[in-house]
């Protein structure tokens, strides 16, 4: 707790262009949540690095990133909007739980399997701890609940045993988080693979909506998503193309799949695949406005990622010193 508030941390990699995957499955519950509870929000820019980055470009969509969260609708004046580095602790406190984590369960983890199979050229140690610098950065800030997509789950399940086991050797040092996945958009699938998830590391541009898509492009997009031969607009697993349609069309208009389907009863493909596209068109662009304002003043997000930067660095340094003592690290002299 922070004064009267639950704790929330989540965060995004500035891998790549954001898609509507990470807005839906991510970010637009992290703005419904961000009254609710006193929330961290940062860029992990140190998990991007397990994937081979260039410098200036990693640097650049790391703002873009910062930016963007802004621009969704997170007010960086109550919310805290960070970026990971400027925070040692997230470093200091994975190392500790690096020992207290096994290799058979991160073994397991079928992202680090993924990531392995894509960057074979490149498998590092930092590549296979990654779930680790994850829980730190969750208990780090002693957080109630994490905002994930459904893809996370498994990491945060990890978070939880790690600090069980802590917890279970040292008494009550951390908070043990809970994942919260939205009821809708927390799965979005790729619009040329509807049994792949849209992500941003997918090569075809056509498979995944970009924030910064224009109207034309998005609707250009759904236009041409998979669907099937069926000819009916249900929600059903059976019909993944359109299942994943709906999704999307409820997950930016608030309605339940039920109302999606009474909706276009009696219409086509072709309607749907139109409507779905203006309710991301309509979505996206106040986003894309505010994001263009934002970005043109620097001295603004100058101070913001500033500011926060002390703020995170407070509550990291306060947990980081708790564990130090607990696991005997000799006193700080003064
Ligand atoms: P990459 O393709 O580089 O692995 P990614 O698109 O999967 O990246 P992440 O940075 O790993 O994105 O994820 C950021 C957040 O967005 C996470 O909370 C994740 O669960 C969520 N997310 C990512 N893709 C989707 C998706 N297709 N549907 C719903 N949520 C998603
Ligand atoms: N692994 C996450 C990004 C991430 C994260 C976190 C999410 C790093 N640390 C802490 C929630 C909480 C991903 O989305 N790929």
């Amino acid at each position: 707790m922070i004064g009267d508030k639950k704790v929330l941390f989540s965060g995004m990699q500035a891998t790549g262009n954001l898609t509507l995957g990470n807005y839906l499955g991510a970010l637009q519950n992290w703005v419904k949540l961000s009254d609710e509870y006193e929330c961290f929000y940062s860029v992990v820019d140190l998990h991007s690095i397990t994937v081979r980055q260039d410098p200036a470009e990693l640097r650049k969509r790391a703002r873009m990133l910062l930016t963007l969260y802004i621009a969704a609708g997170l007010d960086p004046e109550k919310n805290c909007i960070y970026y990971q580095s400027h925070v040692s602790g997230h470093a200091e406190l994975a190392w500790i739980l690096n020992c207290f984590t096994y290799m058979g369960e991160l073994n397991r983890m079928t992202q680090f399997k993924d990531k392995a199979a894509k960057h074979a050229d490149n498998i590092n140690a930092g590549l296979f701890t990654y779930p680790v610098l994850m829980a730190a950065d969750i208990l780090l800030y002693q957080a109630d609940v994490v905002p994930v997509g459904i893809d996370q789950m498994q990491h945060l399940e990890i978070t939880r045993d790690i600090a069980q086991r802590f917890n279970g050797i040292y008494g009550d040092v951390f908070t043990i988080p809970e994942a919260y996945v939205g009821k809708s958009g927390a799965k979005i699938m790729s619009l040329q693979n509807p049994e792949k998830k849209m992500s941003k590391s997918d090569e075809n541009p056509n498979a995944s909506i970009y924030l910064m898509d224009d109207p034309d492009t998005i609707i250009r997009k759904f236009k041409r998503a998979v669907t099937d031969s069926m000819a009916q607009i249900v929600y059903s697993n059976e019909q993944p193309g359109v299942k994943n349609l709906l999704d999307i069309y409820c997950a930016c208009t608030g309605k339940t799949p039920d109302e999606a389907v009474r909706e276009f009863d009696g219409k086509g493909y072709g309607d749907l695949k139109l409507a779905v596209g203006e309710s991301v068109v309509s979505v996206l662009r106040p986003l894309q406005e505010r994001y263009a304002d934002l970005s043109k003043d620097k001295a603004y997000i100058d101070g913001i990622i500033k500011e926060n930067a002390e703020k995170a660095n407070y509550y990291a340094t306060k947990t980081l010193r708790k564990v130090q003592k607990k696991v005997g690290f000799p006193e700080r002299i003064r």
